[in-house]
């Protein structure tokens, strides 16, 4: 070992600690949100049957004995058609840049879409680290076709390793788990031990509530929708007070929401009470406002003013 890898791994660290950031990336809806969920053991990025649930980068942060790994959840990759939608795209592709080890998740119950054949070849022009090809949702796919259809997502990209697993049941997590770490460096712990997220808990309850949007409604609401907490106060050690505004894009939007006699809100409410509550491990008193912000996906200001702002570049160019 050299002088510098001295330097870098403290003594109580084992010599072949290995520790990386590894980038998920893939397609919308195809679970990784779900997957990291999964290995960090609690909901760290929220999750949808809808697609372009996850719009920033979260950090979900696993540590061992022997490893640390920093999985990096991203937007899906899509054809973007808004300013907000650039702006996921952009955030998933800098951080391909950064990653050590990248993690390609595909929907294994459907065969390759255009849209996996266009990161297949981001993948090949600008990985430059080893690319683990994770197929996912094999517990909706009858075992005699499961090979045929990995055959045709590894035909895609230099792949290096590849599972065929399923984030929800389990199938093969922990022998994809085992490949990640080989694939990482040796290297030092970037985060305390006791760390999992790089999230605040303001940022977390906004995302919660979104969740419920997403659950609650459908077509283009969920996704006209942005949550900004105005107020978060404990008032105790065992409550807190937390008011939000659910920010839709036109006024029938916001009737939505609302629905009737409120019932909409109320549900969005309860809902978002409970996820908050499971996540800070107290008591929660929660209020929502909905308020119009026309057109805010395609409004520059308005996407920095709720918190959309672009990961620093790691390279010259995207
Ligand atoms: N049957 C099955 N469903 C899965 C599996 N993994 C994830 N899902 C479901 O797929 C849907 C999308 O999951 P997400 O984790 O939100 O997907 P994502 O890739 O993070 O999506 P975006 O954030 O939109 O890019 C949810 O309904 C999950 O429950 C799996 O292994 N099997
Ligand atoms: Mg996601």
């Amino acid at each position: 070992m050299s002088d510098e890898m001295d330097l870098l791994i403290p003594e109580s660290l084992p010599e072949d600690h290995r520790s990386g950031f590894v980038a998920l990336v893939g397609r919308p809806n195809v679970g990784k949100s779900t997957l990291m969920n999964a290995y960090l053991g609690q909901k760290i990025a929220i999750v949808s049957e809808k697609p372009q649930t996850t719009r920033q980068r979260i950090l979900g942060i696993l540590t061992e004995p022997k490893y640390q790994i920093v999985f990096v959840d991203t937007p899906g990759i899509h054809s973007p058609h808004h300013l907000l939608g650039e702006y996921m795209v952009t955030t998933a592709k800098r951080t391909l840049k950064d990653a050590d080890v990248i993690l390609w998740l595909v929907d294994g119950s459907v065969p390759p879409t255009p849209e996996d054949v266009d990161i297949g070849q981001t993948l090949r022009e600008a990985a430059k680290v080893p690319i683990i090809l994770a197929v996912n949702k094999i517990d909706l796919v009858p075992e005699g076709d499961r090979d045929g259809i990995a055959a045709q997502y590894l035909a895609l990209a230099d792949i290096h390793a590849h599972a065929l697993i399923s984030a929800t049941r389990g199938d093969n997590r922990d022998r994809l788990l085992e490949m990640i770490v080989d694939a990482l460096p040796l290297g030092p712990r970037y985060f305390p031990e006791d760390q999992v997220t790089d999230q605040d808990e303001r940022f977390l309850a906004a995302e919660l509530i979104r969740e419920q949007v997403l659950r609650e409604c459908h077509q283009e609401v969920p996704h006209s929708v942005a949550v900004i907490v105005d107020e978060f106060k404990d008032r105790s050690d065992e409550l807190s007070y937390i008011s939000a505004t659910i920010a839709v894009e036109r006024e029938s939007q916001k009737q939505i929401v609302i629905g009737r006699g409120g019932g909409m809100l109320k549900r969005i409410g309860q809902g978002a009470r409970l996820e908050i509550e499971k996540a800070l491990g107290r008591r929660v008193y929660l209020e929502l406002w909905v308020k119009v912000l026309p057109k805010w996906r395609r409004d520059p200001a308005l996407l920095k003013r709720l918190g959309y702002v672009l990961p620093p570049e790691a390279d010259s160019k995207d």
